[in-house]
This record gives C-alpha cells, structure tokens and sequence, in this order.
C-alpha cells in the first residue's frame, strides 16, 4: 500500500553565501560549466538515439545534476567512484571527454570502451564503472574502500598511490538489493572509509519509492541499524549538497568511518530513453522541473554578481557546440572491426 504522508526531510544545513565566501568566482563558474556540460550531453545525444544513430540503453541524469558535480567538487577527483547505468555525468566529471562518451554511445571504436559498453558502462581511471545491475556497485565500492585501508595498513605498500574515500551513488530502487544491506554492514564492521550515497528520484522504473522501500527518510532511518551516520541533503541545490558532502568528507578524513547519505533528487525523463513515464502527472513533472538544478545554481551565482543571464546563455551555446563538435566525432569515427570481436573476452 502506497504510504500517504509526506515525508519530513531533514537537510543538512547549509549557507549559500559561505560557499560563495569559500569556493569564490572561478571555481563556482566552473562548476556550472560542468553542469551545463552534463546537461547539453543528455540533451544532444537524446536526440541522436531519436534519430536512431544510438542503439541499447540510454539513462538520462537530466535533473540530478547538482549532486554529483557537487560531491566531486568537494571531495575531489582522486577518490574512488562508482555508479549505476546512469553514468554519464560522473564519467564527464572524472575526466571523461565528451568525444569518447559519444563515439561509445555510437558503439565505435573511439568509443570510452572502445565501441563495446555503451550508456551504462563508462569507465575513468577513478571510475569503476558504470553498472546495469541494481545495487552491483555496491559491493564493488565497498570493496575500493577496503582497499584504501589495506594500503595504508600493508608497510611495503604504503607508499602506493591511495585516495582518502570511496563513493559510492546508488539509486532508491537499491536500497532493497541485499548487496546494499551486506556491503553497509561490513563497512560498519571493519570501518571502511566509504560514502553511500542514495540518490532518492522518487522512482525506481514505473514503482515509486513508498511502494518499494519500506522506511523513510532512507537514510535517517537506515543508517542506525549500521550503526553509521545518516545525512540528507536537497539535490536541487548545489550548494546544500556542497555543504554537506565537504562535512562528510572532512568527518571521514578523521574517523575512518562509512556515511549513508539520501540525496533528495528529480530526474526530468523517463526511467530511460524508451519510457514515456506516464505514471507520473504532467503537473508533477512540471513541479520538479520548476525547481531545476541549473536555474538554481545560475541564479545564485547571478545574485553575487559572478554572472549575467547573457552570459549564462553564451556559456549554453559553448557547451552546446562542445557536444556538437563530440557528435561530428562520434558518427566519422570508424566502427570496431569484426576481427577484435573476441579481444578483451574473459574465458577461462
Ligand atoms: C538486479 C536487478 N534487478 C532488476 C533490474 C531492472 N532494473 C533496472 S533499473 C531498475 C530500477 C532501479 O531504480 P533506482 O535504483 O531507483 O535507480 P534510478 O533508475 O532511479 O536511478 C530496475 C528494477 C536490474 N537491472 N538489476
Ligand atoms: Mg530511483
């Protein structure tokens, strides 16, 4: 039975102006950027799959936005990360270029995996994937997280490369996969250094997060059985995400600990590119979307005086083209030949 109360969020307090105070002009721009980035991606090869020059799986980040540029902005790129099918942003902000992105959802073999994963298996030396089963990540992030401990703890190998903490975003549709239970009670147990974080878009496919996850708020009410902290943030607002993940972040440096984080988000299409989402009103739709992430961050940003709405549209178009020069790349790019078929197969 569908839960009819709403749901009391409690958001990890923020301050828009002390994030403007500590990022400044430069770095907040950026961020943006990286968001209008994501955003004329999803826009530009949404179109392109329409056209039919994109086959397979297609997951729009449209409308979430703000919460991984946010987490990376905070906690950096040399972390580890990890994420569903819903990948193309993440892959975009740790260092994915927009060619290789479109030349894979082209399947050619310019392509981020050379032609062979497509939309839901991006990769980036810090990224490890990119995963089309439900709650995969998890483990796979857990197990990162291990790693960091073992490096630091193992003489011989201290000196190796390592990062600080693993990241990993899952959706609400996971939180009843029992890798996600497994994986959160080890971390607890063996004091893992890994962020979970629950990105909540309200929908799991066509099923909605009161008829599939049985508690809510997710996190508030999930961390204490793992003895871990539990953090909501607004997913609209990059500078409450901000806030928020640079706490946690800070907070993991010193204890070690793992973090169950709800991410309160809205995703503007489908469940994927063939879902027409009629299980949701046009009004609901067009309430989510009146609270865009990008328009939030802009006006913001207009407010301290870093940006004028003419120049917010000009830093549109430049994305815009970006993704069209990406595109050009992506259909003259040559296909895999047949004879690397069998490259890279594992089997034993
Ligand atoms: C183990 C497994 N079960 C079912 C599916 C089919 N499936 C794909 S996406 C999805 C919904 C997941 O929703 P959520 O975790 O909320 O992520 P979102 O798509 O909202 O980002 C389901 C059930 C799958 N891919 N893997
Ligand atoms: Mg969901």
């Amino acid at each position: 039975m569908k839960r009819q109360t709403p749901v009391k969020y409690h958001f990890y307090p923020s301050d828009a102006s002390a994030v403007i105070a500590e990022l400044g002009k430069d770095a907040l721009l950026s961020q943006l950027k990286k968001m209008l980035l994501i955003r004329n991606f999803e826009i530009r090869s949404e179109a392109a799959y329409l056209q039919g020059k994109i086959g397979g799986f297609f997951h729009s980040y449209m409308g979430q936005e703000a919460v991984q540029v946010s987490a990376v902005c905070a906690m950096g790129v040399d972390q580890w990360w990890a994420t569903s099918y819903r990948c193309h942003a993440l892959a975009l902000l740790l260092g994915a270029t927009p060619d290789e992105l479109l030349a894979e959802l082209f399947g050619r073999s310019t392509g981020n995996a050379r032609g062979r994963g497509g939309s839901m298996h991006f990769f980036t030396q810090r990224l490890l994937g990119g995963f089309g089963i439900v709650g995969g990540q998890i483990p796979i992030a857990t197990g990162a997280a291990f790693t960091i401990n073992y490096l630091k703890a193992v003489p011989e190998l201290k000196n190796r490369k390592n990062c600080d903490v693993s990241v990993c975003f899952l959706g609400d549709g996971a939180v009843a996969q029992g890798s996600f239970h497994e994986s959160l009670n080890l971390a607890s147990l063996w004091n893992l250094p890994c962020v979970y974080v629950i990105e909540n878009n309200q929908w799991g496919m066509g099923t909605h997060v009161n008829r599939a996850i049985s508690v809510e708020p997710i996190a508030e009410k999930k961390a204490a059985s793992f003895g871990m902290d539990a953090y909501t943030f607004d997913g609209m607002d990059f500078f409450n995400c901000y806030t928020g993940f640079k706490h946690v972040f800070e907070e993991m440096k010193k204890n070690s600990r793992p973090v169950l984080i709800e991410v309160i988000a809205e995703r503007f299409r489908g469940h994927s590119i063939s879902d027409p989402a009629i299980y949701r009103s046009k009004d609901e739709l067009n309430t989510c979307m009146a609270r865009d992430p990008l328009v939030i961050m802009f006006k913001n940003l207009e407010s301290a005086g870093f940006i004028t709405e003419e120049q917010y549209h000009a830093m549109d178009k430049e994305h815009k083209e970006i993704v069209m020069v990406a595109l050009k790349h992506a259909e003259e790019s040559s296909w895999p030949d047949t004879v690397t078929l069998e490259e890279d197969v594992f089997a034993p």
